[in-house]
């Protein structure tokens, strides 16, 4: 999909013209690519963002693509709490379930002055980001209660997949096992700090001083 999709940009003449008035960028310039009707719940800051996106030089190639086999699943993390670069923190913010954006980031909320991989020095970066789901106030005790089925105050495995499982068929989009499989693989890696397989109240709660 990604293949195609920097094919499809890099046939368009106007981006590397948009591109160069772009170079002098200093705040994030977010563009509503498409949104849904239904579109109430809308992200804010410490809300749980499950989204693909892939990110472009202003030349138009890619250099991060959330769809390829080493990332593999669309990504999970929480808004506005540094988890991802800041101008996406800043540029995803009044997102809904569905809905896309183009959001470009000038070099100082992005990778700065040294850049990072294949992303150079000073580099304006530009992100096609696709939102799949918005879950509010994850890191709440009212959220972990409502994941918590059998109210033991840890969340196992199965426990966090029915959630997701809501959560997707609320927003029209059921997926499969593996995806889901994915999915919690990377939020247990990311909060589950002891490894014993279960996220407790005190780490599902890590970014609450983030949030104040
Ligand atoms: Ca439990
Ligand atoms: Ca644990």
């Amino acid at each position: 999909i990604c293949i195609l999709y920097v094919f499809a940009l890099s046939k368009l003449d106007l981006w590397a013209v948009l591109a160069t008035a772009d170079e002098l960028l200093k705040e994030v310039k977010t563009e509503v690519v498409s949104k849904p009707e239904q579109c109430t719940q809308k992200s804010k800051k410490g809300d749980l963002i499950n989204a693909h996106y892939d990110g472009y030089l202003l030349d138009g190639s890619q250099f991060y693509c959330s769809r390829t086999d080493k990332a593999g699943h669309p990504q999970w993390f929480v808004l506005g709490v540094g988890q991802v670069i800041k101008g996406l923190d800043i540029g995803m913010m009044d997102m809904c379930a569905g809905e896309k954006r183009k959001i470009t980031v000038p070099s100082d909320l992005a990778f700065g002055k040294n850049g990072k991989g294949p992303v150079p020095p000073n580099a304006t970066v530009v992100f096609e980001v696709e939102v799949l789901s918005v879950s509010r106030g994850p890191r709440s005790m009212e959220a972990f209660t409502l994941i918590d089925l059998d109210q033991d105050r840890s969340l196992t495995k199965a426990e966090v997949k029915e959630y997701l499982k809501l959560e997707y068929e609320k927003g029209g989009k059921p997926r499969d096992d593996p995806f889901y499989e994915k999915i919690i693989a990377d939020i247990f890696r990311k909060s589950d700090r002891d490894r014993d397989g279960l996220i407790s109240s005190k780490e599902y709660n890590i970014y609450e001083h983030d949030e104040l």
